[in-house]
C-alpha cells in the first residue's frame, strides 16, 4: 500500500509547463534557433541549464559559458514574470482538496520538482504547509530521469522507495520515478507516457481510494 505521495509541480499541481515552454519560446526566438512545442516535450522536467543545452544540441549552435549563462538567465526572467501573479486560483481543480484528503488519510506528502522556482510558486498558491518535504532542486546530484530527486525526497519523507507513489507529467519525470523503484501515475497523454503505470488526462480525476486502504 501507498504511504506517501510525491508529485511533481510543473504540470501536475499548476499549469506552469505552459509558461516554461512560452518563455523557452520567447528565448529561442531571440537566438534564432528552431523550437516547438514538439521540441518542448522533451524539455518538460529537464534542469534549466540542461535544456538549454538540449535547445542549442538540436540547433547546432554552440555559446560560450558565459553566453549560456545569460541566456539560461533571461529565460528565468521571462519566467518568473509568468508566474509573478500565480495565487491559489492557479491551482488545478481539486488539487487542494486531494492534498487535505490525502493528509487526512495519513500519507506523507512531498514535492520532486526540478525547478528552482519551486519554493515560491508553492508559497504563492498557498499549499506549501501542506508537504512534509520540498525537494531543494539545486542541490540534487543528478537531474531528472534520474531517480536521485525521487529518492531523496523518499529518504526525507522516511518512506521506502515502492510505498511511494510518484506522480508526474513528463517522459523524463516518469522514467526518474521508475527508476527510484516508485509506482508512477502519469497526468497526460498516455501514448507518450508509456513508461507509467497508469495515466490520467488531469489530477482532478485522481481516486486517493484505488492507493489506500479505506480507514
Ligand atoms: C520543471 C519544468 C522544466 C523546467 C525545470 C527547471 O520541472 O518541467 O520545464 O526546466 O522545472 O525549472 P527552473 O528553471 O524554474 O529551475 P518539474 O520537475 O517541476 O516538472
Ligand atoms: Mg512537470
Amino acid at each position: 500500500p501507498v504511504k506517501a505521495i510525491i508529485f511533481d509541480l510543473d504540470g501536475v499541481l499548476t499549469d506552469t509547463a505552459e509558461g516554461h515552454y512560452q518563455a523557452w519560446q520567447r528565448l529561442a526566438d531571440e537566438l534564432d534557433v528552431p523550437f516547438d512545442r514538439e521540441k518542448n516535450e522533451a524539455l518538460k522536467g529537464i534542469d534549466r541549464m540542461g535544456s538549454l543545452e538540449r535547445i542549442l544540441a538540436d540547433s547546432g549552435r554552440t555559446l560560450t559559458e558565459a553566453e549560456k549563462q545569460e541566456a539560461a538567465t533571461r529565460k528565468n526572467g521571462y519566467y518568473q514574470d509568468l508566474i509573478a501573479r500565480f495565487s491559489p486560483d492557479d491551482l488545478f481543480d481539486g488539487v487542494r482538496d486531494l492534498l487535505l484528503a490525502a493528509k487526512a488519510a495519513g500519507l506523507k506528502l512531498g514535492v520532486a520538482s526540478a525547478s528552482r522556482n519551486a519554493p515560491t510558486l508553492l508559497t504563492r498558491l498557498g499549499i506549501i504547509d501542506l508537504f512534509d518535504h520540498v525537494a531543494d532542486a539545486g542541490a540534487i546530484p543528478n537531474p531528472k530521469p534520474a531517480p536521485d530527486i525521487f529518492l531523496s525526497v523518499a529518504k526525507a519523507l522516511d518512506v521506502p522507495p515502492p510505498a511511494c507513489l510518484g506522480v508526474e507529467d513528463s517522459m523524463a519525470g516518469i522514467t526518474a520515478i521508475k527508476a527510484a523503484g516508485m509506482p508512477a501515475l502519469g497526468i497526460g497523454d498516455p501514448a507518450i507516457l508509456t513508461e507509467a503505470d497508469e495515466v490520467i488526462g488531469h489530477i482532478r480525476e485522481f481516486r486517493l481510494d484505488r492507493f489506500v486502504r479505506p480507514a
